[in-house]
This record gives structure tokens, sequence and C-alpha cells, in this order.
């Protein structure tokens, strides 16, 4: 047999498993300094706020998690102001972070699989969620939120990060009650967030909040059957959630076997199930539409045309199981179904819907100009593999022009691994890619982290700078960029 040069298997690998592994090291240590390594210049004009959140934590004491997404929530803050830039990096202080670290062993068990030492009968029936406040942080009302999409969020203060308690808006959310880690701001000035409260039948609750950070919307819709829903998207006239074609089986969950999330199959043949609820009016008006989407996690962004919704999501054929006495280190990503970038057209009139993939390069963390959320857009960009036909770690950062089709890409590869890239428009840019990509890249040869700022007009001339830190920074999840 011939293979073609782009054929996988003459391509060498981009990366060694054991380089990236070393991103799953834990970070127990909490740094305050200017940054003083840096390789090109900050641009001077880049003023704000870069705050990341992700585990911080992937041991407690010696005793290994399971998964990297039960790790505790540590926030990371990069403030840039005129060409300096300063780190900072601090655990939020919940409950179950406090009460381990004393304890120096697990006392809870994680969503993802992680268990009490003992074995199941030290872990049966055990129902308590440790809110762990891991997957994003965002700054709102001159609010910073730690955000875990099964619980309430953590209040922190922005300077210092320290953490100051739970956040109930004014009591509209109660104890223990979720908000998404996907919140997506409406340009209009409007934050939208969403609930689920999973069950034989979901409930999704949205919420609106305005600049103040108030809530001042609360609405829930019911829908049949288990979600398991982690982002949605809005345009200004609905909330789209893709309900992925899951069931959730909790007996090994009750029994002490494994967690939750390891409960949750994918349904390879059932249809996606896309749930359009409107803004605006009530819940009589909520429209279902059907289509094959594989497993989504996360989406870009949606847009309206006259009688038509466009959805672009990141879709996984299947989703990778996590296996009660497996090594999420020891991954095989050739084994695993890559995520790729699809486009959704939801035909209103005929309610029919096509699906299109937009590249087959395996990419994560979609990102675009905020001010184009729910809106009509060009680009986007993401967190890919240096390879498009390889499943492999994230290492490169991937721009797409929807309107074109021309794509480019920088890479960290071989030795470097990239987190969600974050798109922070320059003041008064008129172009929609007019500013700049700031990301952590985890760089293995001396298992350092370093910030790198992009050009968004060209990610192919290279890094504008990149800030060297003292120590890494562990894989993390969401973050957010905020101009104050
Ligand atoms: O019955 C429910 C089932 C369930 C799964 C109960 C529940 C509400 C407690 C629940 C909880 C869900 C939670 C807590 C989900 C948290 C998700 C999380 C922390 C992260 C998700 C990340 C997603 C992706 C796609 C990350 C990708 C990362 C890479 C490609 C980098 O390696
Ligand atoms: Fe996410």
């Amino acid at each position: 047999q011939i293979l073609e040069p782009q054929d996988s298997r003459v391509l060498e690998k981009s990366y060694t498993l054991k380089d990236w592994q070393g991103g799953y090291e834990s970070l127990t240590q909490e740094y305050d300094y200017w940054i003083d390594d840096i390789e090109g210049e900050i641009p001077p004009e880049l003023a704000g706020t870069l705050f990341r959140n992700g585990a911080g934590l992937l041991d407690i004491n010696g005793e290994r998690l399971h998964h990297p997404f039960d790790g505790d929530g540590m926030i990371s803050r990069i403030t840039f102001i005129n060409g300096r830039a300063h780190f900072r990096n601090r655990f939020v202080q919940t409950p179950g972070y406090l009460a381990e670290q004393k304890a120096g062993k697990i006392l809870y068990r994680g969503v993802f699989g992680t268990q009490k030492s003992g074995g199941w009968l030290a872990n049966i029936f055990d129902f308590k969620l440790k809110n762990i406040a891991n997957t994003n942080v965002i700054y709102w009302g001159k609010k910073l939120l730690a955000l875990w999409e099964a619980a309430e969020p953590y209040l922190l203060n922005p300077q210092t990060l320290e953490t100051l308690g739970n956040e109930y808006f004014n009591g509209v959310l109660s104890k223990g009650e979720a908000f998404s880690a996907h919140p997506r701001i409406d340009p209009n000035g409007t934050l939208v967030n969403f609930a689920i409260k999973p069950g034989l039948s979901t409930t999704i609750t949205i919420f609106e909040l305005n600049k103040n950070g108030e809530i001042t919307s609360k609405k829930n819709h019911n829908v049949p059957g288990f979600c398991f829903i982690h982002d949605f998207v809005i345009t200004e006239n609905y909330c789209i959630f893709f309900q992925n074609p899951v069931n959730f089986n909790p007996i090994p969950f009750a029994l002490g076997i494994c967690g939750a999330a390891e409960c949750i199959k994918i349904q390879k043949n059932q249809p996606t199930k896309i749930i359009i609820i409107p803004r605006k009016t009530q819940t009589e008006n909520v429209k279902v539409l059907e289509t094959k989407a594989g497993f989504i996690f996360h989406h870009v962004n949606a847009f309206e045309l006259e009688n038509e919704i466009i959805v672009d999501s990141i879709c996984y054929e299947s989703l990778t199981e996590v296996e009660p006495n497996s090594d999420y280190r020891k991954t095989d990503f050739e084994k695993n179904s890559p995520p790729q970038l699809w486009r959704f057209n939801l035909n209103l009139s005929n309610n029919k819907v096509q699906n299109q993939l937009i590249d087959p390069r395996p990419t994560e963390f979609p990102t675009i100009h905020p001010n184009y959320m729910g809106k009509s857009y060009r680009y986007l960009y993401s967190a890919a593999a240096h390879q498009s036909t390889v499943n492999a770690p994230l290492q490169a950062i991937f721009k797409v022009d929807l309107e074109s089709g021309t794509k480019q890409l920088w890479s960290a590869a071989p030795r470097g691994f990239v987190g969600e890239p974050i798109f922070v428009p320059r003041a008064n840019s008129q172009q929609e890619d007019d500013g700049w990509i700031i990301f952590v890249v985890y760089n293995a040869e001396n298992h350092r982290s370093e910030i790198v700022i992009l050009d968004g007009q060209n990610l192919e001339k290279g890094r504008i700078a990149k800030l060297h830190l003292k120590h890494h920074i562990p894989y993390g999840l969401h973050g957010s960029f905020t101009p104050e």
C-alpha cells in the first residue's frame, strides 16, 4: 500500500507523551511577581487583565486524582500595564479544598471518577458534591467569579484573588444551585447564563444579568430526558442548547464504583436535540430540532439569518470514556475521536438541520471577537493539533476565516502545549481580527509555562511577545480578559 505524504502513518508525532504529561503536575505554590523574562515586546496599548482558571492540583498530598476535571480551581491573573506584565496565582479557597489540604488526603468523590481511598465500600452512597470552582473565571458587574457548572459561583477579590465566599446574586440563586461555567455576553451589555438540573427530565434555567451583575431574569424550561450540556450559544432572540445523545445509569456511581460522569454513555446512533428557547417570550415557543452531531462540549458562536440560525460547534464523533481503572495521563490520542469544527444550519421554516464540516483539524477551546457574540461573524481562533489529520494534544493556535475559507496556524510543537486562546480586541479597532491572541503554553523543555501574544490579523508572522513564567501552570480550562 502506497501512503500519501499527508497520510497520518507517515507523519512523525509532533510530541512525546512524556512531555505532554508534564503539564499535568500539580502547582502547589502561589506566586506574585512582575514578569521580567520577556522575548519581544508587550504592546503598550494592551491594557487589562487576563484571568485563567483550571485545576491547580492533580493530586491531594500524593493521592492522584482520577481525572484533571476533578482538580481544585486555581486562578491565574496576568495584568498588562504600560508594556509590563504582572503574574499572580491563587487557589479558590473552597471548603473542600481547605478540608482536603488540612487532612492531607482525598475526602470527596469527584464527578469525573476521583474516589476516596478504601475502594467502593468507602464511596458507596456518598453523593456529596465538592464545588471545585475550576472551570471558568469572569469579571462582571465588578465581581470576579470562579465558576463550576454544578454549583454556585465563588466571589474573589480581583486584585488579591482572595476568596470572599459564594455569590448568590441577592438571593436569586439558592445554596448549591448551579450556574454554568459558560456564560455568553451579549454585546448589548447583558450576560446570559444557564444552569442544568439533570434527572429523568431536565430543567434548564436561563439567567440574564445586567451590567451591575444583578440577575434581571430567571426562567425555567423542562425538557424530557437526561441532559449533559456544558455550553450553549445565544443570538439576539434565542438561547440554543444541544442536548447530547447520552444516557445516564447512576447505579455504578451510587454503589461507589465510579464517578457520575463515568456513568454517562453516548448513544452514537441517536440524534442530538437542538433546543431553541426564545429569550424574550415565554416557554410555549420552544422549538426542538434534531440532527446527528456526536458529542459537543463547546460551541463557537451562533447568529440569525432570515428564518435560519447558524451554529458553529466543536463535535466529537464519540465521547472518550473515562474508565474507572485507567490513567488519563496514558491517553492514546489516536484512539480518541478528534474534536472538529462543524457548522449547523437550523432552518426555522421547515425545521430541517444541515451539517457541514468546516475543517478536519482536531481543535478545541474556540474564541471570537466579543463584539460578534450572537452575531454574523467572520473569524474564529482555537487551540489545535499541530497536524491536521491526527488526533493529538493541543499544540497550536488556529485561525479560520469563515468567509474566505483561509486558515492560519501558529505552532508550539514539538515541546509546547497550548491552552485556550483569548481574543483581545485593540481599542477602537475597526476590523474583526484587529487584536491580540493571548494564551498559556506549557513548555516541556524547562517544565515552565509562557504567556504568548500573537497578532490576530496574522498568526504566521510569529509571536509578538513571549513572557516566561518562573514555574509551570497546569493545563487549564477557561478564562477571560477584562480591559479594566
Ligand atoms: O448527573 C449529573 C452529571 C454530571 C456530569 C450531575 C452533575 C451535574 C454533577 C454533572 C457534573 C458535571 C460537571 C461538574 C462538569 C464539569 C466539566 C468540566 C470541569 C470541564 C469540561 C471540559 C471540557 C473540555 C472539552 C475540555 C477539553 C480539554 C482539552 C482538549 C485539553 O486537554
Ligand atoms: Fe468548557
